[in-house]
């Protein structure tokens, strides 16, 4: 089975942090329905969705991707780059406890999940405002004893790793060539995003599928003719908030 972890998105969203985007109002029912649309995608794609509770003062707690690293063996539960997400993460440690051993990102520290691409036993982790030397160093220290490797990837002009590359398939990554190098990444089938679209590189694939904002035409026209099966979602509320459809979820197979 496969458990996807949300947490409810709270009004608190409009407070969110922000990096790259000017602060635009939300509209955050509107955004709760993408939000619950997107739920609902997962679950048409057969994961059981357990949606956490909203946190009191968590603005950005709804992108749950950036609290964990969730590994077939383990879990990783981070220290985000930003400090005002260090409140997200007991509910998502206490959501994993009956999955997964956690092991733990200590100061001095700091990784966001949204900046960790996971391609079998390799793992890629971007150098971004969020993650530091040393939480690399310490994931890589943590992960050897499971036979992965840990490769830091420079990022630049966006918040994370999987802002500028996903996976859509078992050999096809997704990629903004301006903001990560696609060379970095070996032998991968590489697909580049449309120039016109800069924040088009973030999909969430799930087995056959690649679950993709719509407000991306040139870049989904691309993975479409690239033979992907792709389901669209309007999540533009989501991201006024710097957020993409990896980040709404933690996904693993128990
Ligand atoms: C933040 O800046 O932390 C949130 N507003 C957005 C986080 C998006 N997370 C992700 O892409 N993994």
């Amino acid at each position: 089975m496969r458990i996807a972890i949300t947490r409810e998105l709270s009004e608190a969203i409009v407070d969110c942090e922000l990096t790259h985007l000017e602060r635009v109002p939300i509209d955050v029912e509107l955004a709760r329905l993408q939000h619950h649309q997107y739920e609902d995608c997962l679950a048409s794609l057969d994961c059981a969705v357990q949606q956490l509770p909203a946190g009191r003062d968590m603005p950005d707690s709804l992108f749950v991707e950036d609290i964990a690293v969730v590994l077939d063996e383990v879990a990783i539960i981070t220290r985000p780059g930003a400090h005002r997400r260090w409140l997200e993460t007991p509910a998502i440690a206490a959501a994993l406890q009956p999955y997964r051993r956690l092991l733990r990102i200590g100061p001095p520290g700091t990784l966001d999940g949204g900046d960790v691409l996971q391609m079998g036993r390799q793992i890629f982790v971007g150098q971004s405002g969020r993650t530091n030397r040393s939480g690399i160093q310490q994931l890589r220290r943590l992960l050897k004893p499971f036979g992965y490797s840990v490769e830091a990837v420079p990022v630049q002009g966006c918040l994370h790793l999987k802002s500028a590359v996903t996976q859509l398939s078992e050999d096809t990554l997704l990629v903004n060539p301006d903001w990560v190098t696609p060379g970095v990444f070996g032998i991968h089938r590489i697909l580049e995003i449309h120039p016109s679209e800069p924040h088009a590189g973030n999909a969430l694939w799930i087995d056959q599928t690649v679950i993709y904002p719509s407000a991306y035409p040139a870049t989904l026209e691309r993975l479409q003719r690239a033979g992907i099966q792709v389901k669209t979602l309007d999540v533009s509320e989501i991201a006024k908030a710097e957020g993409g459809v990896t980040c709404c979820s933690l996904l693993f197979d128990v």
